[in-house]
């Protein structure tokens, strides 16, 4: 199958190649797209090199799929162009996630939403994937009322300017800033841009990505989102309230059964979910899974992955993967 790659040579486009790679997803062909100043540029996929070219190289190449990481701009302008040309996409920008013709999708949550007809479909927000993977199965049984989570993420979610920047802060060398302040040793509350109600767009993201994955709007959710000085993974500080009460064994083995969901939780032996272990692995990790004691029916984790895996790629590769099993693509 022909695969075109949109974004190819930032973090999350790299990251997209490595996992089809190692997924042995059935490529006969990668189409690397990137911007202007990189066609001409090479990369390797299975050893292969292949150049890189422009959208309209890539739409003339007729890929059954293109995998989009290029921002919400290049989205709204290209996705439509390769979907009129019958080519899926799938897409990880924010540009469709919120529109009600787009399908948004985290394969172990609700892959079944998707048809022949979803031509552009969306993959969530990566700090919003982790999350819901381990709020679904619980929501199933005992009813999510709400929940409150605090960010930490990776400095990896911006790009590959912020990962240089921290670098070059921790090397005491001048460089360009991909944030308003320095990374290293600090933790900055905004991720994304503020919005009219004090919210950023990051924390609305997973508010209103989280109801329409899970398909339930009664889920009451209030975030902040913080960026940190870390490569590994997004970790997330969630405490959920039920509608009913739950039995802490009962909780880990709905998530122990969870497919994507790894429980790392003994504290005896300080065994819990860390950016450092979760790095380079594709499932999501959670721990330090304890009762709220100041209110009923609350609990309280800690949810990490690695965001430019599964909070990404390995999303959008599995959405593939499922489209493809389903025939819905060929
Ligand atoms: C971040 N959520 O970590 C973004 C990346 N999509 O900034």
């Amino acid at each position: 199958m022909k695969i075109a790659v949109v974004g190819a040579t930032g973090l999350v486009g790299s990251k997209m190649l490595q996992v089809l790679e190692e997924r042995n997803f059935p490529v006969s062909e990668i189409i690397p797209v990137a911007s202007e100043k990189s066609i001409g540029k090479e990369i390797t996929f299975k050893n292969k090199k292949y150049k890189v070219v422009s959208a309209d190289d890539a739409i003339a190449a007729k890929p059954a799929v293109a995998i989009f990481s290029a921002g919400g701009g290049t989205s709204l302008a290209l996705a439509p162009k390769f979907a009129e040309a019958g080519i899926t996409v799938i897409d990880n920008s924010s540009a469709w996630r919120m529109d009600p013709s787009k399908k948004l999708v985290v394969p172990e949550v609700n892959a079944n939403v998707l048809t022949k007809e979803d031509k552009i479909i969306a993959n969530p927000n990566c700090s919003t994937i982790q999350m819901v993977l381990v709020l679904n199965p619980l929501h199933q049984k005992y009813k999510i009322k709400r929940v409150v989570v605090s960010t930490y993420q990776s400095v990896t979610g911006t790009g590959v300017k912020a990962v240089q920047q921290m670098e070059n802060e921790r090397k005491n060398v001048q460089g360009e800033m991909a944030y308003k302040y320095p990374i290293d040793k600090n933790a900055i509350p905004q991720i994304d841009v503020f919005l009219e109600n004090g919210y950023t767009k990051e924390e609305m993201k997973m508010v209103n990505e989280t109801r329409k994955i899970i398909g339930d709007n009664s889920i009451q959710l209030t975030a902040t989102c913080v960026r940190i000085p870390v490569i590994g993974g997004h970790s997330e500080s969630v405490n959920i309230e039920f509608e009913n009460d739950f039995d802490i064994d009962e909780v880990k083995k709905i998530l122990s059964a969870s497919p994507g969901v790894v429980i790392q939780d003994d504290i005896e032996n300080f065994v819990y979910p860390m950016p450092l272990t979760a790095h380079e692995k594709d499932e999501t990790f959670v721990g330090r899974i304890r009762r709220d004691e100041s209110q009923p029916n609350t609990l309280n984790c800690w949810i990490v992955s690695d965001n430019l895996r599964k909070g990404a790629a390995t999303n959008a590769v599995q959405i593939a993967e499922y489209l493809l099993e389903k025939g819905i693509i060929s």
